[in-house]
């Protein structure tokens, strides 16, 4: 069709179907309607599309037109007029060259469905056109765009347009006013690359910005009506003969056709620019091409400018009147010539000819298309003439030299605007002091070049500690950072030149003249810099296809970078002047004069400027700075600050840049050559109507430079520098585009090895990017299907490089890319062809490039949507920056990423993790006091269980337990799955831990399970070995009654009254008479030795037939008598090396742990004691688990099996010891003998009731209480209370993490500022921290009336229980007082524990009677009542923890102690927050100096920490090592359960640098050793930064 010339009768039936009046015969009716009376043609179009006023007055913005909404990916064509704009808008920022194809659906749909309905045919029906309301000219939707845009958006719109090879308006026209604008700053922003022809020699190429280009320009106008189509002749005038494209919009194109309402007036510019090449070049130089919409008759202004301007004007017509003035005024510049159809009716040959001789026009200015010409030839000739001209014209002229003639005919200019010009001064005043480029950037930013490399350098070296060598390495850090410190100096004593402080007051300026700044200063420096830089790319480029040339591509990178300077250079320097800033002191005054700074930078990026975010120069990121704009924009914006992430990356020019621009509409910057440098970040807003669906408020898009391949990176060690930005820029988006070109498929496998190596990365720090690979310049169409087998390919070549990145990873068990990141080969590919559809300058951009790029959007912004993680905010963005950044310095990313939202997300869940644990524990404590109780009164009155056998009744409390325990490790594990799925609270990060936590889950219950069935053996063992004893007593107490009775019966019989010393007589002889009849056999005490010594063969027999040889050695009698003392009984040589060495003796260390242990289990002894029950077994099968316990806990502390056997013996040698005591005197205590003996005064005087018919009711009613219920009621509060204060103890933050505990526990120390508080916490942590968890307990109930609240609650219990139970005897029938009292003591079986002996004393001689007895009992019940309640009240609390069942201080003690293990170095304890793990890590390691260790030959205390140490290329030696030297680097060889992080922050230890600063000396003397040299920089930290250390180790906020 476009070939294809159009008859007159086509345009005719064209014309009719617009509708137009059949009275109008041609198509020159076009512009019929413009001039027509009506007002308001512009408000009633604008109104059609939708486009109110108010976009006409406030001007449609950019951020408008780039925020992503609704229709953003929706791919249904435009339903109503006033979709129109959107339309367009949407296809022209995403460089589609069908955007001017503009047609409503619904008219397309309306036609269809009327066909698809008429079953009959309808002739008349086919002649029929839809509507013309309905359609809308392109050049119309154009022109009111332009109309109601502001300069930005007019800037963006021309860009876009010149990219799709469409004409741009020149002049705008406002068809109501009639008032025309010369669009000068809509066009500023394009740049056009070509060759003309005297370079193509040379291959040399003009790159310029096209309004300042000096061209010959040829117009193009109409006089009258006009039967050519000149649109569409000036088409293909510019088209080559192998494409044709549609520069102007035309009659033949989609609603070409219909009427144009406002656009007529309007006149486009175009360009034609030659590539050098002869034979595709139309022109061999650059020619303007402008067209004039509408009639000269009616648009005398722009014809007039026309012709002052052009080289050329050619003036189209059919009827050529002569009367019509055809120069309006004389002298004017151009050229005309007249070009008339003779195949029209209404051509007049006379009138032509009376023109031309009135104009003086020579033959060749008169152009007429005969009747025998077609097109072709016509245009041909056309063609022949513009060539013609073009040589020999003299007149060119650039647009921005048109202004003073477009003033001269009152056409106003669009950059004539306040704003603009101010902006524009602004700007100029900067860029006109520039000359040579470099030494501008020395003169006027000087705080970014060798000084920030040098601050960077530092920064790296701090970490990296690559120089280090012999040095001591905290005294070089700290020389480090004295270094950094006098750089910042440096900085400072810079006074802000002045193009800086230009600068930032123009960036202060309000609204939209910043805007206008801003881009006049980019457009400015562009010009500044582009001769030199295009120059330089171009070589560049060439130069790195062949990578032999090293030393010139690593002179022109050089060069490259020296000569390029932009807006992202002043604002560096901002950044830099801030952070130098921050070492002033917060009162200077040029301090707070910056602190604004950030807050500007964040208003720019919210007005959608980019902001540079890594500084590729310096490789960078000046993270105070951009921290802080960050936390500004998260204020500014807040509360929405939700964002997501995406982020390009790939090999250097490969459209990267391109690709971000097309799909986002944003501008940064792009260019062939390298050009995009570090790493640069933009918002783009989420409309409202998607927010939901994104789950966000804003994106950030993040551009990066190219990644180099291995032979450049080679020649600047840029290949860090790579993986720095890769790892950072895939660390902190949601969604990776990987951009591969697909012609170098060699580049693209080095690029992919730092992808994955970063994606890797990211895994192992529990972030989950996505990534999608954009395969660029494929052009076919069934690319996807086709490359099937190639992503097969791909596939594998990813797994290869996983392989190998796992590998220098040290993390081999990722093995397939799919290992590292979810990944379907089908859905992460795309193909997208080529950018081009033909060859620059002239070929606009491929439909399928934009097409595609589209589909990726779409794709994209779907993926966003289903991200599962809940997307960032902008202050967690912030946080992963630093972080990431942080770790990225050191070498070893993965094992020196330290993130406070990781530690957050993980404190979370060990809290959570805690809460569950503890609620499992206390129901299992309780669980065991009710089962203690059962056990405690069976074979009693009390007694409420079936069985009649002990053993059955262990058995069933011991399945209802297993039950029990099962399904609260159920619990456990379904609360750990469910905290799992929840979105918030990023408990992805976390995921890694999560077998951890359910593995400790197990563990958790298996323990209390040990526990457990121990309580209830113990307790069922001991309660059979009493049985016997109760039932001797019994009996001998039934003996006594008997005799007694007898007694009474005999006094009674003697008919006298009695003295109560005749009684007290009577009832002696009685006593001496029954016990010499009664038998008692000695109760054989068991020795407990023997026992405890069975038990230690079993525990160690299995060590072999040594083991059970040194256990022969020594009987246990003899052990545990002497304090254990370790000889170092072995490689006592190496041992002494090794304190040499400064490293703690191995002996020491033994010792240490020894004590540790002893101390813990003479703890265990005492609590044991303290009950004062029997001895049982399991106490010390505990003892002896314990010791397994700890020393497995310290394997790497070697020790040999001498070793474990002496400890073991001595522990249970003293043990046996006290068990064989507290075994006697429970004996004893319990002796029938003994037990008879103490009662006999009150059987006496129970005697002398009886006999004497006393009323006893009372007194019983006491006894009972007080001997029955009292002690057990006691017994009952002391069981609960333990879980009661570990409960109320466990509410405290403090103790609600680990964290927290370390952080109190060492903030405390601060607070108290005693030496002998770090002492002691040094020798032996576990220790120090028993004490001071005891400690804590007692201030918490000290001060508090918690404690008593819960023993009364407890007693309230207790005591309602027991008038219930009263009362339930008291109605029941109960025939006596025996049977009344066994009810009761039934009632309360299940709680209370009463004691046999006393109830069996109780029962002896009474005769109460059973009424009074009841009424009696309630009110001693009360009286006992408020007797406890004020025993309670006044009995201090150490009285009170020593009666409890369960310790609160080891239950605390076991949850915060955590693993116990401790760092192999610096001996800080392990931090992980799960029972079972298999990395132990410490948020806080100390100067060893602080363990005792000092230097070989000084003698002096060691300043090293081994956080530091691990980043260095020291040595260490140890029992681990053999004695030998090994690289701290590879202390995981050593030590492979450790992970000891390199101190990210460098400020982590500082509290302990600050303790070991202030007391040097004294820790010097206490160990005996020479006082440490101290680094400069330790001593300079504030008790306040120490404080502030400690927060951040620990996470605490
Ligand atoms: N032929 C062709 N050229 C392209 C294509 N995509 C981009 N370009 C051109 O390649 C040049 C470089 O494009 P950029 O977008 O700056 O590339 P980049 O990857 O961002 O480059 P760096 O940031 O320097 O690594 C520009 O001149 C683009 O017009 C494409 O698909 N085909
Ligand atoms: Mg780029
Ligand atoms: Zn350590
Ligand atoms: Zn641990």
């Amino acid at each position: 069709m476009a070939e294809s010339a159009l008859s007159m009768e086509g345009m005719n039936a064209v014309v009719d179907s617009c509708g137009d009046p059949p009275s109008t015969p041609c198509s020159a009716s076009k512009d019929g309607c413009q001039t027509g009376g009506e007002d308001a043609h512009l408000e009633s179009l604008l109104k059609d599309l939708g486009l109110t006023t108010e976009y006409y007055t406030k001007k449609l913005s950019l951020s408008t037109i780039l925020e992503i909404n609704e229709k953003t990916t929706t791919d249904e064509p435009a339903k109503c007029k006033s979709d129109l704009p959107w339309y367009f808008l949407k296809k022209l920022m995403m460089g589609n060259v069908t955007a001017r194809n503009l047609k409503c659906a619904s008219v397309c749909e309306s036609r269809c469905d009327d066909t698809s309905v008429n079953t009959e045919l309808d002739f008349d029906d086919l002649l029929d056109s839809p509507d013309s309301g309905d359609v809308l000219n392109p050049l119309d939707i154009i022109t009111a765009l332009f109309l109601c845009s502001d300069g930005f958006v007019q800037q963006e719109l021309a860009l876009k347009m010149s990219l799709c090879q469409f004409s741009v308006p020149l002049l705008l026209p406002n068809c109501d006013t009639n008032h025309c604008t010369l669009m000068l700053w809509a066009m500023r922003d394009i740049v056009k690359k070509y060759r003309p022809q005297n370079l193509s020699e040379s291959k040399g190429f003009t790159e310029e910005r096209i309004v300042v280009s000096e061209l010959p320009m040829i117009s193009f106008v109409r006089l009258g009506e006009c039967s050519l189509s000149k649109s569409e002749i000036l088409n293909k005038l510019l088209s080559n003969s192998q494409q044709y494209h549609d520069t102007f919009v035309h009659h033949d194109m989609d609603c070409g056709d219909s009427l144009r309402r406002i656009s007529n007036g309007v006149t486009e510019i175009t360009w034609y620019l030659p590539c050098g090449n002869r034979n595709m070049d139309v022109f061999s130089q650059p020619v303007a091409v402008a067209n004039l919409r509408g009639d000269i008759a009616s648009f005398e202004t722009q014809y007039s400018f026309l012709c002052q301007t052009s080289a050329a004007v050619f003036v189209f017509f059919d009827d050529l009147k002569s009367e019509f003035n055809l120069l309006p005024n004389k002298d004017h510049k151009a050229q005309i010539f007249l070009v008339g159809n003779h195949q029209n009716k209404n051509f007049n040959f006379d009138a032509v000819k009376e023109v031309a001789t009135n104009l003086g026009l020579k033959k060749d200015n008169i152009i007429i298309k005969t009747k025998k010409m077609n097109d072709a030839d016509f245009v041909k000739s056309l063609r022949k003439t513009v060539i013609d001209v073009v040589e020999k014209s003299e007149m060119k002229m650039s647009i921005e030299q048109m202004v003073v003639v477009a003033r001269e005919f009152g056409i106003s200019v669009d950059e004539d605007s306040p704003e603009c010009q101010a902006g524009k001064q602004n700007a100029d005043a900067i860029t006109a002091e520039i000359q040579d480029i470099l030494k501008y950037k020395e003169d006027q930013l000087p705080l970014q070049g060798e000084i920030w490399k040098e601050l960077t350098r530092l920064e790296k070296e701090e970490f990296r500690l690559k120089k280090l060598g012999s040095e001591n390495i905290e005294t070089y850090k700290s020389d480090l950072q004295i270094q950094k410190s006098k750089l910042r100096k440096k900085q400072n004593s810079y006074d802000i030149s002045t193009a800086m402080t230009r600068f930032i007051t123009a960036i202060s300026s309000q609204g939209i003249e910043r805007c206008y700044f801003l881009k006049w200063m980019r457009m400015n420096l562009d010009n500044v810099s582009r001769i030199k830089l295009s120059g330089l790319r171009e070589q560049y480029k060439e130069k790195c296809k062949n990578s032999e040339n090293k030393e010139e591509i690593k002179e022109i990178d050089r060069q490259l970078s020296n000569s390029s300077l932009g807006t992202e250079h002043f604002f560096r320097e901002m950044g830099q002047i801030y952070e130098a800033s921050l070492c002033l002191p917060e009162t200077q005054e040029s301090r707070r004069q910056l602190q604004h700074l950030p807050k500007l930078c964040a208003q720019l990026l919210l007005d959608g400027f980019p902001v540079e975010l890594v500084d590729g120069d310096a490789s960078n990121i000046p993270l105070r700075w951009v921290s802080d704009v960050l936390s500004q924009l998260s204020d500014l914006v807040s509360p929405k600050n939700k964002i997501l992430v995406v982020t390009v990356l790939g090999v250097q020019s490969t459209g990267k840049s391109t690709l971000l621009n097309t799909m986002f509409g944003v501008q940064f910057a792009v260019s062939s050559g390298r050009c995009t440098r570090g790493a640069f970040m933009l918002l783009i807003k989420i409309n409202e109507d998607v927010k939901r669906l994104l789950n966000c408020d804003f994106m950030v898009i993040i551009d990066t430079e190219g990644l180099k391949s291995p032979e450049l990176a080679q020649l600047d060690n840029s290949h860090e520098h790579d993986n720095e930005l890769a790892t950072l820029v895939v660390g902190l988006s949601d969604i990776t585009i990987i951009n591969i070109a697909m012609e170098n498929s060699t580049e693209m496998k080095d690029i992919l090895q730092i992808v994955v190596h970063a994606f890797l990365r990211m895994k192992e720090v529990g972030k989950h990017p996505k990534c999608q690979f954009v395969h660029q310049n494929v052009s076919d169409v069934s690319a996807h299907e086709k490359n099937s087998r190639d992503r097969k390919l791909f596939l594998e070549q990813l797994n290869e490089m996983t392989q190998a990145a796992a590998k220098m990873e040290k993390k081999e068990e990722n093995k397939k890319f799919t290992d590292v990141m979810e990944y379907n080969p089908d859905t992460g590919n795309w193909y997208i062809p080529g950018l081009w559809n033909g060859n620059p300058p002239m070929a606009p951009v491929n439909t399928g490039y934009s097409e595609a790029v589209f589909d990726l959007k779409k794709n994209i912004i779907q993926l966003l949507g289903r991200c599962e993680s809940s997307a960032n905010n902008i202050m967690e963005f912030k946080e992963w920056m630093t972080s990431l950044w942080n770790a990225v310095k050191h070498e070893n990313f993965i094992f020196s990423f330290r993130n406070s939202l990781v530690a957050d997300a993980y404190m979370k869940l060990c809290t959570e993790f805690n809460k569950w644990e503890w609620e499992f524990k206390k129901e299992m404590y309780t669980w065991v006091i009710d089962a203690e109780t059962k056990i405690s009164n069976f074979g009693t009155v009390a007694a409420n269980s079936e069985t009649s056998d002990m053993s059955e009744l262990l058995t069933s409390l011991k399945s209802e337990a297993s039950a029990l325990l099962s399904s609260k490790e159920t619990k456990l594990q379904q609360n750990l799955t469910e905290y799992f799925k929840q979105t918030e609270g990023h408990v992805y990060l976390v995921e890694g831990h999560k077998e951890e936590f359910s593995n400790s889950a197990k563990t958790l219950r298996k323990e209390m399970e040990r526990s457990v069935f121990n309580q209830l053996t113990t307790a069922a063992d001991i309660r059979q070995g009493m049985t016997e004893i109760d039932r001797i007593k019994e009996n001998h107490k039934k003996e006594i009654e008997k005799a007694v009775c007898d007694l009474i019966d005999r006094c009674r019989k003697k008919k006298v009254q009695m003295t109560d010393t005749e009684l007290d007589k009577e009832f002696n002889k009685m006593w001496s008479k029954t016990l010499k009849k009664l038998s008692f056999s000695e109760q054989k005490t068991t020795d407990v030795f023997t026992r405890v010594s069975k038990c230690l063969r079993a525990n160690v027999g299995h060590k072999g037939s040594h083991a059970c040889q040194l256990l022969d050695e020594k009987t246990l009698k003899d052990c545990g008598i002497q304090p254990f003392k370790y000889a170092g009984s072995f490689k006592r040589f190496a041992d002494k090396v090794i304190s040499l060495f400064n490293f703690k003796s191995h002996t020491m260390a033994v010792q240490e742990m020894s004590d540790s242990i002893i101390d813990a289990c003479t703890k265990f002894v005492a609590e044991r004691m303290e009950r004062k029950t029997n001895y049982h077994d399991t106490y010390i099968q505990e003892i002896l688990h314990m010791i397994d316990a700890k020393l497995h806990n310290n394997q790497d502390l070697k020790t040999d099996i001498e070793f474990e056997v002496s400890l073991k013996q001595h522990i249970c040698g003293f043990a046996a010891r006290q068990f064989q005591k507290m075994h006697e005197d429970f004996i004893q205590v319990n002796d029938p003998y003994r037990c008879l003996i103490k009662n006999k005064d009150k059987f006496c005087a129970d005697f002398k009731d009886v006999f004497q018919e006393r009323d006893q009711c009372q007194k019983k009613a006491e006894e009972f209480t007080n001997q029955c219920l009292k002690p057990a009621v006691e017994d009952f509060v002391n069981r609960h209370l333990g879980t009661d204060i570990v409960g109320e103890m466990l509410t405290i933050q403090t103790f609600s993490v680990r964290s927290s505990f370390q952080y109190s526990l060492l903030l405390d120390l601060l607070t108290k500022n005693k030496f002998e508080g770090y002492q002691s916490y040094s020798r032996s942590y576990e220790s120090y921290a028993k004490k001071w968890i005891l400690e804590q307990i007692k201030k918490t109930f000290s001060s508090s009336s918690t404690m008593f609240k819960f023993e009364d609650q407890h007693l309230k219990t207790c005591i309602s229980r027991i008038n219930d139970a009263i009362n339930k005897a008291r109605t029941g029938n109960s025939s006596d007082l025996k049977t009344f009292v066994e009810d009761i003591c039934k009632e309360l079986g299940d709680k209370l524990v009463i004691s046999q002996d006393a109830l069996g004393n109780f029962m002896i001689l009474n005769k109460a009677d059973q009424k009074q007895f009841a009424k009696w009992l309630t009110a001693s019940v009360d009286d006992m009542t408020k007797d406890l309640r004020e025993k309670f009240e006044k009995s201090g609390i150490e009285m009170k923890l020593k009666h409890l069942s369960v310790q609160p201080e080891n239950e605390l003690f076991t949850r915060v102690v955590g693993c116990g293990k401790q760092c192999p170095f610096c001996a800080s304890p392990c931090d992980a927050g799960s029972k079972v793990h298999d990395q132990h890590w410490a948020s806080l390691h100390r100067p060893k100096g602080l363990g005792g260790c000092n230097y070989l030959f000084t003698g002096k205390l060691t300043t090293d920490i081994c956080s530091s140490s691990v980043a260095s290329d020291g040595h260490f030696i140890s029992s681990a090592t053999n004695y030998k030297l090994h690289p701290y680097k590879e202390y995981r060889k050593m030590y492979p359960d450790w992970d000891i992080r390199p101190d990210v922050s460098s400020q982590a230890s500082d509290y302990w640098k600050y303790v070991m600063a202030k007391y040097n000396g004294t820790f010097a003397k206490a160990y005996d050793a020479k006082p440490a040299d101290i680094p400069a920089a330790w001593k300079k930290i504030t008790t306040k930064e120490a404080k502030q250390s400690l927060k951040v180790s620990f996470s605490i906020k």
